[in-house]
């Protein structure tokens, strides 16, 4: 199987409103001066280095924004300028709801179960209901809409709407997946949140995930659905994949990750023998340093030859006891051979990693050949989508922008731009 990785690109209107209560790093910036510019800049060169690594990437596009279909859900009326200044005057959250660029953090775009998982033998993708966040639910939509354009043939793929909004799923950031080396069978890890942990919510429900484990036709002894622990909740780890993440046959997490590790261990012994765990001690990495340099949201890929590697947010490398520990990891021999740092930091400002910014998608050579090609990159569309970043999004964008007329048109300019720049028509996407 072949891996696709499609990251979103970053959209004009990424700006720093503090929206996501329970994730530290956007309360923290909230009231910050954004640069969409950089920030769209840094996700295409994190894409082009996956590149250089030999791995496959693709993209999803930016949305509709500012969202005004959204505002007129909640009774703005007029035409759109005036939709935007009432709801401005009215309560400026909205029109920062309606600007937000979240939908770059396609991990929480789907859950994705490649054919071989499945019962019907058909890659299955089931759209995150992002219910829990204003800003984030009102992604849904569009983001059905790409993955129905991307995954539209039939012979290989099936793209679900979301499960009802009551049971909140946000995707592929608390799922894993662990496959054997030896051809001994995978297993798919739904990870859920119960309760209201230190005051923050619990995001992912365990009735969403075993919908989506129902839906895609997996076998339920080869589903395992974990729960996170109150205590990475607690601290900050908003998604499951701000504190673990797997690949191949190995599941990398913290040691405060999951509510009961050992049954998760034994579990993983009896499913996927071959499976290894490298469990982060709290004594050599806290769970607050974890979160706070994203270890664990690194891509961790299989390279061409076989080897695996992490792809790392700089703030990981910038903290000693992260980046000694890491030291010791590659010097041990195990499955992660490689380090390689990447800059982020503008989605990381608003707490999302190197990870959060892609979805993986598993395929044979058919199904990757029948993926509408204009989601998939290669060096002449990185181009473009760099061409037309440097020349349409807004440098900079401060909280009192967000009510701004000429940055509404700017922002919807600049989109319609990447649109056309890669082959879509303006109503298609
Ligand atoms: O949903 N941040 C996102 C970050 C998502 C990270 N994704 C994964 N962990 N997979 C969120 O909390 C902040 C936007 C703001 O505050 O304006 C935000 O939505």
């Amino acid at each position: 199987m072949i891996e696709v990785n499609f990251d979103g690109i970053i959209g004009p209107t990424h700006n720093y409103a503090g929206l996501s209560i329970g994730n530290l790093a956007s309360a923290n910036n909230a009231g910050n001066v954004s640069a969409p510019r950089l920030a769209a800049l840094q996700g295409i060169a994190k894409m082009r280095r996956a590149m250089a690594l030999g791995l496959r990437q693709g993209v999803f596009l930016p949305h509709v924004r500012p969202n005004i279909d959204w505002l007129r859900t909640l009774g703005f009326v007029g035409a759109d300028a005036e939709v935007l200044a009432s709801a401005w005057a009215a309560d400026r959250a909205l029109v920062a709801n309606a600007m937000s660029a979240s939908a770059m953090w396609t991990a929480n775009a789907g859950t994705v179960s490649p054919g071989s998982d499945t019962a019907d033998g058909l890659c299955h993708i089931s759209t995150a209901n992002l219910s829990t966040m204003p800003h984030r639910a009102s992604e849904a939509a569009q983001t059905e809409r790409q993955l129905r354009l991307a995954f539209a043939d039939p012979r290989f793929f099936r793209v679900h709407p979301p499960v009802p909004a009551a049971f909140g799923d946000e995707g592929a950031a608390n799922f894993m997946r662990l496959a054997s080396p030896a051809g001994h069978g995978a297993v798919e890890m739904f990870v859920y949140g119960e309760g209201n942990a230190g005051g923050f919510p619990s995001r992912q429900r365990r009735a969403a995930s075993e919908a989506v484990a129902r839906r895609h036709g997996l076998d339920p002894a080869r589903t395992l659905t974990v729960r996170q622990s109150d205590a990475a909740i607690a601290a900050g780890a908003f998604h499951n994949d701000v504190v673990a993440v797997a690949n191949g046959h190995v599941l990398f997490a913290h040691e405060h990750a999951f509510a009961d590790p050992a049954a998760l261990r034994s579990a993983l012994r009896t499913l996927l023998p071959d499976a290894v765990v490298i469990e982060v001690p709290a004594d050599r990495v806290d769970l607050d340093t974890a979160i706070r340099t994203y270890l664990f949201n690194s891509q961790l890929v299989t390279l061409p030859d076989g080897d695996m590697a992490l792809i790392l947010p700089a703030e990981a490398r910038d903290n000693d006891a992260v980046w000694t520990w890491l030291g010791d990891l590659v010097a041990s021999g195990g499955p992660i051979r490689r380090l390689e740092v990447v800059d982020v930091r503008e989605s990381m400002r608003n707490g999302g990693g190197p990870a959060c910014l892609r979805l993986r998608v598993q395929v044979g050579p058919e199904a990757l050949a029948a993926i509408d090609p204009r989601f998939l990159l290669d060096e002449a569309a990185c181009a473009r989508i760099e061409a037309v970043i440097a020349r349409t999004w807004p440098e900079a964008i401060a909280p009192d922008d967000l009510g701004d007329p000429r940055l509404w048109e700017r922002c919807t300019t600049a989109r319609a731009a990447l649109v056309a720049a890669l082959g879509f028509s303006p109503g298609e996407i």
